[in-house]
């Protein structure tokens, strides 16, 4: 079923508490934790708790708590006093989708090129 926990799920375990990860926030629908290998000073992941693979799935199925997980990012970027910030949802494995559980990374701190690699 869309949504629900999968048990093969490392972000589902990051979730649900049963995996730790450096909690930054939390909200009712959402997560947002450290990632463990930062590709800039601040890189932090926004997920919705529950299970979608990827962000165009969550915006088709759950488009509220896409929107949630959009907010969050925000939220993220004013508590870490971000003025300027990249927002980014790999989507799929050939634009480097490696966790099949939907997640923003927010990422800021350091100038930032375009196009992105
Ligand atoms: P991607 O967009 O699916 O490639 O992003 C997955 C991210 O999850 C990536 O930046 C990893 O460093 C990060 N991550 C994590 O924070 N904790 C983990 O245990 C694992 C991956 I595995």
């Amino acid at each position: 079923m869309p949504g629900e926990p999968q048990e093969d799920c490392l972000f589902c375990k990051i979730a649900e508490g049963h995996v730790p990860a450096t909690i930054v926030r939390e909200t009712k629908t959402t997560v947002a934790f450290q990632d463990i290998n930062p590709q800039a000073p601040v890189h932090i992941l926004v997920i919705p708790k529950a299970h979608y693979p990827n962000a165009a799935e969550l915006a088709t199925a759950a488009p509220e708590l896409a929107a949630d997980v959009l907010r969050e990012t925000k939220e993220v970027a004013d508590e870490q006093q971000l003025d300027s910030y990249r927002v980014v949802f790999n989507t799929g494995a050939g634009a480097g989708q490696t966790v099949f559980h939907a997640h923003a990374h927010v990422l800021g701190g350091r100038g930032m090129q375009w196009p992105p690699g």
